[in-house]
C-alpha cells in the first residue's frame, strides 16, 4: 500500500483507490488518497518547517542535503526503474537511461546552483555625493504546492520539487493518480536523507474534487507550480486567484517539426521518429505535425511510415521493444477517438490506426499502433488538437514563409524542432517561431541551465537555472545610503 509522506511520516488514510497496469490491466498498488484534513496538515507541517529546522539551514548544509537524495535515488536506482516501469508501462530502458537518471541529476544541478547564483547590485548617485547602494537578496517564497502528470513522473516531479527545496520553500507534493509509486519512493529517499520533517510532504490522490483541488485553493500554500493539460491548468489558475498565488504552468501542445530538404535525410527520420513515437508519443515536447518541403516531401512520409512500422510493441521489461502502452484504457480511448476522427476529416493512414495485436495478457493493456497520417487540412481538430499519443500528421510546405505561417498557426507554443543542414536558415526560422524552445537537428536535447516553458496555451513562466530560482524565490532590494 502507498501511504502520504506528511510532517516526516508515512500516514495511510481511509479512502484508497488501486493504480492499474497499463501493460496488463492488473493491480500495480493500493493508493491512500489524501482527504482535505490531511492535505491541512501537510500545508501547516510545511509552515512549520519553514519557521524551524528547514527554515533554519545554511544554504551549503541544504544543498548537501539534496545532494544526499541524489545519492539516494542512484542507491536505489533499481527500484526505481521498476516503479516507474510499473505505474507507466514505459521500456524499462527508457527509464534507465532517462527518467531516473534526469531524477538524481534535477536535484544535483539546482542544489549546486543556489550556491552559484549571485544577485543584482547597483551604486545610486546622490546629491550629497556619498552615493547608496543597493544589493537584492533571496528570500524562499514559503510553501510550494506540486503538481504534476504522468507521463515523466520522477523526471517531472523532482524538476520542480529539487529547486523549490534548493531555494529554502516547504514542498507539498501531488503525483499524478496514474503514477503514484515512483513519488512513494522518492518520500522515502528523502526521509533517509533526513530532510526536517515537513519541508517535504507528498499526497496522493486525484484532481477535481480531490487532494489536486484542496491544495491548490488551500490559504496556506504561497504558490503553485503545474504541469499538466492546459484545461487544468486553467482550473488551477481560479483556484489560485483569491489569494493571488503565484504560478508557474508548464501545460500542453501542439508541437512541429520542420524538415527542409536539404536535410540530411537518414538522421532526420530518426530524429523525427523520435520526437513522434518517444514515450509512446506521451511527451510534452512530442512533435504532432510534421512540415516537410516538397521536393522530398513523397520520400520522407514513406520513410517515417516504415519507421512507425518497424517499432516492436511489447512488454516494457523485454530489451527488444521500443514501445509500452499508452497510460490507460482511458487515455486510449481518447487517442482512438482521434484516429477515429482522422478517418472522418479524411486522413490517409500511412501507419498505424488502430489497436495492435497482441497476446495475453498484453491484449488487457493500453496498446496502440504507432501512427502516421497525410491529407488533412490545417483547419482539421486531429491538426490543431493536442492527441497526447504516437501520432502525427505530415503536411508539404514550399518556402520558408509558409513553414513559419504553419508552425505558428495554432493556440499551442511549446516546442519545435527544425531540421536543416543550413544554419542560417535554421537561426532564421527559429527565432521566428512563437514557441518557449527550438531544437535545431535534435529533439529533446537537455542543458538543465536553459530556460524551459511554453508560450500562449502552452504555459506561464519559465523554469530551468536560474529561471526556477527566479520563480522559487522573491527578491528584496535593500537600499543602504552611503
Ligand atoms: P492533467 O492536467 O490531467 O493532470 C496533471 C495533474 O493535475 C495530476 O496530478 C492531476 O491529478 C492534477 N489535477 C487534475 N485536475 C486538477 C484540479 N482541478 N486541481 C488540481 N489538480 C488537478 O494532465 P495529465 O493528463 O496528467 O498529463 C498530460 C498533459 O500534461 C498533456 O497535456 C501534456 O502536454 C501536459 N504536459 C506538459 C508538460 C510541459 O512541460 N509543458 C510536461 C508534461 C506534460
Ligand atoms: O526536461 C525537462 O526539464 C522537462 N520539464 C521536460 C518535460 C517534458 C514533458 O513531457
Amino acid at each position: 500500500m502507498l501511504g502520504n509522506y506528511v510532517d516526516g511520516e508515512f500516514v495511510t488514510s481511509e479512502r484508497r483507490f488501486d493504480k492499474l497496469s497499463p501493460v496488463d490491466g492488473s493491480r500495480v498498488a493500493v493508493v491512500c488518497e489524501a482527504d482535505r484534513a490531511l492535505v491541512d496538515r501537510a500545508v501547516a507541517a510545511a509552515r512549520r518547517a519553514i519557521r524551524g529546522d528547514w527554515g533554519r539551514l545554511a544554504m551549503a548544509e541544504r544543498a548537501a542535503l539534496l545532494h544526499k537524495v541524489a545519492d539516494g535515488i542512484e542507491r536505489r536506482f533499481d527500484e526505481f526503474v521498476a516503479a516507474e516501469v510499473a505505474d507507466t508501462g514505459k521500456p524499462a530502458a527508457q527509464a534507465r537511461t532517462l527518467d531516473i537518471p534526469r531524477g538524481a541529476a534535477n536535484f544535483r544541478i539546482f542544489a549546486d546552483l543556489v550556491r552559484n547564483v549571485p544577485t543584482e547590485s547597483f551604486h545610486t548617485d546622490t546629491a550629497d555625493g556619498a552615493g547608496a547602494l543597493n544589493y537584492a537578496v533571496r528570500h524562499p517564497l514559503g510553501v510550494v504546492g506540486v503538481i504534476v502528470p504522468w507521463n515523466l513522473p520522477l523526471l517531472l516531479m523532482t524538476w520542480k520539487v529539487a529547486p523549490a527545496l534548493a531555494a529554502g520553500n516547504a514542498v507539498v507534493a501531488k503525483p499524478s493518480e496514474e503514477t503514484p509509486s515512483s513519488a512513494s519512493l522518492l518520500a522515502e529517499v528523502i526521509h533517509e536523507a533526513a530532510l526536517p520533517p515537513g519541508a517535504f510532504n507528498l499526497l496522493h490522490g486525484y484532481g477535481p474534487d480531490s487532494t489536486g483541488e484542496f491544495l491548490t485553493s488551500h490559504p496556506g500554500i504561497d504558490a503553485i507550480t503545474f504541469t499538466g493539460e492546459t484545461s487544468t491548468g486553467s482550473a488551477i489558475m481560479r483556484a489560485a486567484a483569491p489569494d493571488v498565488k503565484a504560478v508557474s504552468f508548464e501545460l500542453g501542445g501542439k508541437n512541429a517539426a520542420i524538415v527542409f530538404a536539404d536535410a540530411d535525410f537518414d538522421s532526420t527520420v530518426d530524429g523525427v521518429s523520435r520526437a513522434v513515437f518517444a514515450n509512446c508519443g506521451q511527451v510534452c515536447l512530442c512533435a504532432e505535425r510534421i512540415y516537410v518541403q516538397r521536393p522530398i516531401f513523397e520520400r520522407f512520409v514513406v520513410a517515417l511510415g516504415g519507421k512507425a512500422k518497424a517499432l516492436r510493441i511489447g512488454d516494457p521489461h523485454a530489451a527488444t521493444t521500443d514501445m509500452g502502452p499508452l497510460i490507460s484504457r482511458v487515455h486510449r480511448e481518447k487517442v482512438l477517438s482521434y484516429y477515429q476522427l482522422a478517418r472522418e476529416e479524411g486522413g490517409h493512414f500511412v501507419a498505424g490506426g488502430g489497436v495492435p495485436e497482441l497476446c495475453s495478457p498484453l491484449d488487457e493493456g493500453a496498446y496502440v499502433e504507432p501512427t502516421v497520417i497525410t491529407g488533412l487540412a490545417e483547419s482539421a481538430r486531429c491538426v490543431k488538437e493536442e492527441i497526447f499519443g504516437p501520432v502525427c500528421h505530415v503536411a508539404p510546405f514550399d518556402t520558408i514563409e509558409q513553414a513559419v505561417a504553419l508552425v505558428n498557426d495554432s493556440r499551442y507554443g511549446l516546442a519545435a524542432s527544425i531540421w536543416t543542414r543550413d544554419l542560417r536558415t535554421a537561426h532564421h526560422v527559429a527565432q521566428r517561431l512563437e514557441v518557449g524552445i527550438v531544437w535545431v537537428n535534435t529533439w529533446f536535447l537537455r542543458d538543465l541551465r536553459t530556460p524551459f516553458g511554453g508560450v500562449k496555451l502552452s504555459g506561464i513562466g519559465r523554469e530551468g537555472g536560474v529561471h526556477s530560482l527566479d520563480f522559487y524565490s522573491e527578491l528584496t532590494n535593500v537600499c543602504v545610503k552611503l
